[in-house]
């Protein structure tokens, strides 16, 4: 997979890319993340990027000209174009899954206080991460891309990711290490019991009343797309 991101702000991608998980996947040629400065496609003398809104009240909003420009000179038949806003769809882990199997995206970070409306025109979809406002649509892309590239084929084990959290419309079950009895709070026997089909059942009823707990909308699936 392929995945081009727009921003003005690249630096900000630096140590996303060079740690972990994405590092490794990026090594073994899982895929291929490029981080494009949109100020180098402005034809303004000066490498405006932004200028200020007509009828005037906000501050600088983003110019088409440099966005389109990159968009042309990315975009493949394959391409899927994303636009980072909180106006946009609430991301969810479904469309993490779907997005996994896409072959090549661009994410364009939104910024200030907003972006020329014609840009919209550009996106098959627009994303947000949720219900408060960032300074910037960089964090929400990094967050779009590390749970994609987690789930294309290679990058973690499959049995990883197969247990996540919201995966069933439940959340993931608990976990233990060493020791067995830290602090007088000992790990639940039947994890120690090597008893497969005990723990199974366990860890189904553990993700079950957890989820019931916290997040009962997931149960109902009210909150699932
Ligand atoms: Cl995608 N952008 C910004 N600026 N704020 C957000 C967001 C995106 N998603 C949630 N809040």
């Amino acid at each position: 997979m392929k995945i081009d991101i727009l921003t003005i702000f690249p630096e900000m991608f630096e140590g996303f890319l060079t740690t972990s998980i994405i590092k490794r996947a990026i090594q073994n040629n899982l895929v291929d993340i490029q981080i494009h400065d949109i100020r180098n496609y402005s034809k303004d003398p000066h490498k405006k990027v932004d200028d200020y809104g007509f009828g005037g009240g906000r501050g600088m909003v983003l110019m088409p000209q440099p966005i389109f420009d990159a968009v042309d000179d990315l975009k493949q038949t394959n391409t899927k174009v994303i636009l980072m806003t909180p106006q946009g769809k609430t991301y969810k882990q479904k469309l993490a899954y779907d997005l996994s199997k896409e072959k090549h995206l661009i994410l364009i970070c939104g910024h200030y206080e907003g972006f020329d409306e014609r840009i919209r025109t550009l996106a098959d979809l627009e994303l947000s991460i949720g219900d408060y406002v960032l300074t910037g649509g960089e964090l929400a892309s990094m967050v779009i891309t590390d749970s994609v590239v987690r789930l294309i084929d290679g990058v973690i084990e499959k049995e990883s990711h197969l247990n996540d959290s919201f995966n069933n419309n439940l959340l993931d079950y608990p976990v233990y290490t060493k020791p067995v009895d830290f602090r007088g709070m000992k790990v639940p026997d039947v994890l120690l019991s090597g008893h497969h089909a005990n723990i199974k059942k366990y860890r189904e009823e553990e993700a079950y009343k957890k989820t019931k707990e916290r997040r009962p909308d997931l149960l109902e699936g009210e909150n699932n797309g």
